[in-house]
């Protein structure tokens, strides 16, 4: 396997609007950010990647985008932006941003050209259909809730919306769209960025004769109807050959539909589209049958084979993307952790899973600290549109509201997005004004400042693992296999190269156990724990963590 910066690199990932405020406007900024860059330096971050910072009316809050050219006037200003990517590149990290390609606003100057008239030259930039009995062209439903297809009246027809009805797709089929998307991708790598998180890539080719969806399970309708389209791999061909291949960049896509089936096909560093994906096989892991707001328990036994079945899959032909939480999903030590009895030992049990897999490491901003979900006491302290929608549709089908409130706190994706807990001071020191969503209240236990101090803290965990991967290449590029698959407690791993072989073991559990597998103890050292006093190397304390090694 070939090394390459990016596939050394750990991402931390910013969600700006609620990473730091320097205004007193409540809302997160491109100063605030700098202002943060020793902090994130600190880390050990090699990469920071920023959620859309680019004009937008925020329905989705920046994946809505009208102006690909322009810094959002909430975020600051193209000035600052040049400032922040100097800096971090002066410090000696990189800069990717998001790139939101499948749809823009109805708001971007190509969408209100479009819907003027059946002859305006933008008409083709979108996806038209006609009406069917008096209806949308077919049953399909967005993905944000209602149908897929808004009406518009100047042209008496509908088009597609995948997202909220302000976030018309675009048509890729259209050859001047694909070009336009390339020339902003190009404006902002001569600008000197240094790659690009690509959202819903998987959805940009459609099926042009649009069928009915005939499954009531919306995972399957997304799979078969909407993802992977018939010409997706030779749009990213083209745009590899168009533009990516030119720079010394790194390119991660995202999106639903992407599985074992067809993962490797946009990774497969023969067939020049992508470096890496973002799958969500472990992140849909608790979604039941009727979707997210139908949770299961997490299956850890089925976790334990979504990475393993990905790493057999990639090794030696892709790369992986490994990654817990984003601010997409809800927190990652309140999902795969136990955040009320063993916030710290959990916390960091799963800074060590995600440091010592093969793959790039992504950190969502807040994980470092064991950000935990909040559980505000009415919907009108949300905000996020997916929350919204689904909340509305609930109460059109007369659910029951009180039971619908507590899976809105399992699962709404506002639980990544309240700000960073900065310290103790009011708004946990995010801003000075109103913040645009409220602080969680555990920002006085959970926070920078006092962790920073700590040499016992979650921060400080995430520092020392972080180090110990780039020192240790192996964690990086060594070979994978899972051991006692079955086991319904531990996660436990060998990563191996010609010099050394590594055993990690977790115990997902609130109980002490012993991991009674057939390992020579005596040939391998321990080298680092979340606990400071251990005893046997196969007896775990609650959510232990360990990491073994010999040479070979
Ligand atoms: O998310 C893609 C996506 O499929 C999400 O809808 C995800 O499945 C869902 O949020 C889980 O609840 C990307 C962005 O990351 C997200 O923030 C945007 O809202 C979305 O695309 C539309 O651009
Ligand atoms: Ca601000």
């Amino acid at each position: 396997m070939n090394s390459t910066w990016w596939k050394e690199s750990v991402v931390y990932q910013i969600y700006p609007r609620s990473f730091n405020d320097t205004n007193g406007d409540g809302i997160g900024d491109l100063q605030g950010v700098h202002e943060k860059l020793d902090y994130i330096k600190s880390l050990g971050v090699d990469v920071i990647w920023l959620c859309p910072v680019y004009e937008s009316p925020n329905d989705d809050n920046g994946y809505d985008i009208s102006d690909y050219r322009k810094i959002m006037t909430d975020f600051g200003t193209q000035a600052d932006f040049d400032v922040l990517l100097a800096e971090i590149h002066r410090k000696g990290m990189k800069l990717v941003m998001d790139l939101v390609a499948n749809h823009t606003s109805d708001e971007h100057y190509w969408f209100e050209e479009a819907k003027k008239s059946k002859d305006n030259p933008y008409r083709d930039y979108y996806i038209w259909r006609d009406g069917k009995n008096e209806g949308p062209p077919n049953n399909w439903q967005s993905i944000f809730k209602g149908s897929a297809w808004r009406y518009n009246e100047a042209t008496d027809d509908y088009f597609l919306h995948l997202f909220t009805k302000k976030q018309p797709d675009l048509n890729w089929e259209n050859p001047n769209v694909r070009k336009e998307i390339y020339a902003v991708i190009k404006y902002w790598l001569d600008k000197g960025v240094d790659g690009f998180r690509m959202d819903v890539i998987s959805l940009i080719s459609k099926q042009l004769d649009f069928p009915d969806a005939t499954t009531p399970n919306f995972n399957e309708v997304i799979t078969k109807y909407y993802a992977n389209g018939p010409k997706v791999h030779t749009y990213l061909n083209e745009m590899n050959k168009e533009v990516l291949s030119k720079y010394d960049i790194m390119t991660v896509g995202e999106g639903p539909g992407i599985n074992l089936a067809n993962g490797l096909d946009y990774v497969h560093s023969d067939r020049d589209e992508l470096n890496m994906v973002f799958h969500f096989d472990h992140m849909y892991i608790d979604c039941g049958e009727g979707g997210k707001y139908d949770p299961i328990a997490v299956d850890l036994v089925r976790f334990k084979e979504v990475f393993t079945q990905w790493d057999e899959k990639l090794k030696g032909k892709g790369w992986g993307s490994i990654y817990l939480g984003n601010h997409d999903f809800s927190r990652m030590v309140s999902r795969f952790g136990n955040a009320k009895n063993y916030h710290f030992e959990s916390a960091t049990l799963l800074c060590s899973l995600l440091c010592s897999m093969r793959g790039t490491v992504y950190i969502y901003q807040g994980d470092e600290i064991g950000m935990t979900n909040v559980a505000f006491p009415t919907i009108d302290y949300y905000n996020d549109v997916e929350t919204l929608n689904s909340w509305k549709e609930a109460e059109d089908n007369g659910q029951d509201m009180n039971a619908f409130l507590k899976l809105v706190h399992m699962q709404s994706r506002d639980n990544a997005r309240t700000p960073m807990q900065w310290n103790e001071q009011d708004h946990a020191g995010f801003t000075e004004g109103q913040p645009w969503l409220k602080v969680n209240p555990n920002y006085k236990s959970i926070n920078v400042a006092s962790q920073n101090d700590s040499p016992n803290s979650i921060l400080n965990f995430y520092r020392r693992m972080i180090a110990y991967r780039k020192k240790n290449k192996t964690m990086v590029y060594g070979d994978y296999k899972c051991l006692d698959e079955k086991n319904d407690t531990f996660y436990a791993y060998e990563r191996w190269d010609e010099k050394s072989s590594y055993i990690i073991v977790h115990n997902f559990s609130d109980n002490r156990r012993s991991w009674d597998y057939p390992i020579s103890w005596s040939e391998y050292v321990e080298e680092l724990s979340n606990y400071n006093q251990n005893g046997a190397a196969k007896m775990f304390k609650p959510w232990q963590t360990k990491i073994f090694v010999k040479s070979r």
